[in-house]
């Protein structure tokens, strides 16, 4: 089975996406890999962050990696918290901060809409190739439900009715931004 190095340190979406891609690909995390790093994000953009993390990782080891990077953009807030999603309410990373964060900036707010952006950049054999899943949906007034992580509690997609933090992980697997851009990555590998 072909080994993929996944440039993550959030074990939450390294689960994720094993449920996808498991029987077909075996992936191995930073911490698996015994890299200890954080690997930096400085960028304005998703892309290139994701692009950072792989080619971090691809200099370090020379095995074929992936790293991705997701935003929550509210159309209300002009795109925030995007790019800065994990420290939006700072460098502590705290997700009930940046939750309550979110909520505070949008109560008075009518459009809740908004989406969450991945961008995976896989780089194999030296090359990089990204892919890119969205998912649509709206911001609730409270967070709802014990499942997921970051700001799965308070965001619904759209024709689900209920949370990310109330779905089972395939379930949120079929509706998530991280699902869609899976797809794609395993259907290019496959063909590949
Ligand atoms: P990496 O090691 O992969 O960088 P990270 O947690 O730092 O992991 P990001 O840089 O992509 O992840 O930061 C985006 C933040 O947005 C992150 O801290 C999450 O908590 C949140 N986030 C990402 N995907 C999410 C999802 O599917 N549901 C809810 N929140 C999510």
């Amino acid at each position: 089975m072909q080994k993929l190095i996944f440039a993550t340190n959030n074990t939450h979406k390294a689960e994720e996406i094993r449920s996808v891609l498991e029987g077909q690909f075996t992936i191995i995390t930073l911490k698996e890999a015994g890299i200890d790093m954080d690997i930096p994000e400085p960028f304005d953009t998703l892309e290139e962050n994701a692009r950072q993390k792989a080619t971090t990782v691809y200099n370090l080891t020379g095995i074929s990696c992936f790293g991705e990077d997701t935003g929550l953009e509210t159309n209300a807030l002009d795109g925030e918290p995007g790019v800065k999603s994990a420290r939006y309410a700072g460098e502590e990373r705290d997700f009930t901060a940046n939750i309550e964060k979110l909520l505070d900036r949008l109560k008075d707010k009518t459009d809740r809409t908004a989406r969450f952006r991945t961008v995976i950049s896989l780089l194999l054999d030296g090359v990089e190739y990204q892919f890119e899943g969205i998912c649509e949906g709206s911001i609730t007034t409270r967070p709802r439900g014990g499942k997921g992580f970051g700001y799965d509690p308070v965001f619904i997609p759209n024709n689900a009715g209920h949370t990310f933090a109330e779905m089972s992980l395939p379930e949120k697997n079929q509706y998530s931004h991280r699902g869609k851009a899976m797809e794609q990555l395993m259907q290019f590998l496959i063909k590949k």
